[in-house]
């Protein structure tokens, strides 16, 4: 079994950082190694391909991936390495990330991509997600992740003020 997996953390565009910044909060809290890189499937396709290729022999353990718009780059990804790609669909500016949504979301059967809400929320899921995958052979993360619910049970009071 592999061994001190990483996290990758990708996007299409500088644009996408303000929401996926979120995602490198979680991963440095729970003591996951992450990498962060902007490729686009279409303006950078080459890195693209570069990335998603050797994405397994480099001990990627999973890809977090935020794209807008049309939203191919998961997929793409995806459909070159066999490291589960969760989508984080960016809220883009003319309909308000639901094309990002259901690009990401509607892979037809054979590459599949989890799809995660749209947004900083979905960042910070992919995050968690991404945590949950790397717990199954990661003895301290898993302890991690269970103390960062308690603390969020925690958080929440009986009643409002
Ligand atoms: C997508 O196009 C990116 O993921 C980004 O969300 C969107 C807009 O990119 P910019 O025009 O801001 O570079 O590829």
């Amino acid at each position: 079994m592999k061994k001190n997996l990483k996290v990758s953390i990708v996007m299409g565009s500088q644009s996408d950082f303000k929401t996926m910044k979120v995602a490198e909060k979680i991963l440095k809290k729970m003591g996951i190694k992450y990498e962060t890189k902007i490729i686009s499937a279409h303006r950078t396709p080459k890195r693209m391909f570069e990335f998603a290729s050797s994405a397994f022999k480099n001990n990627i353990g999973v890809i977090i991936a935020g794209a807008g718009g049309s939203a191919h780059l998961p997929g793409m990804i995806s459909a070159l390495t066999t490291v589960p790609v969760l989508g984080v669909p960016i809220e883009s500016k003319k309909l308000k990330g639901l094309d990002s949504l259901l690009s990401i979301a509607q892979m037809p059967k054979g590459i599949p991509v989890g799809t995660l809400a749209i947004g900083q929320d979905g960042a910070v899921n992919a995050a968690l997600l991404a945590c949950s995958i790397i717990a199954n052979s990661n003895p301290s993360v898993n302890k991690k992740l269970n103390n960062w619910r308690i603390s969020q049970t925690k958080s929440i009071k009986k009643k409002p003020k």
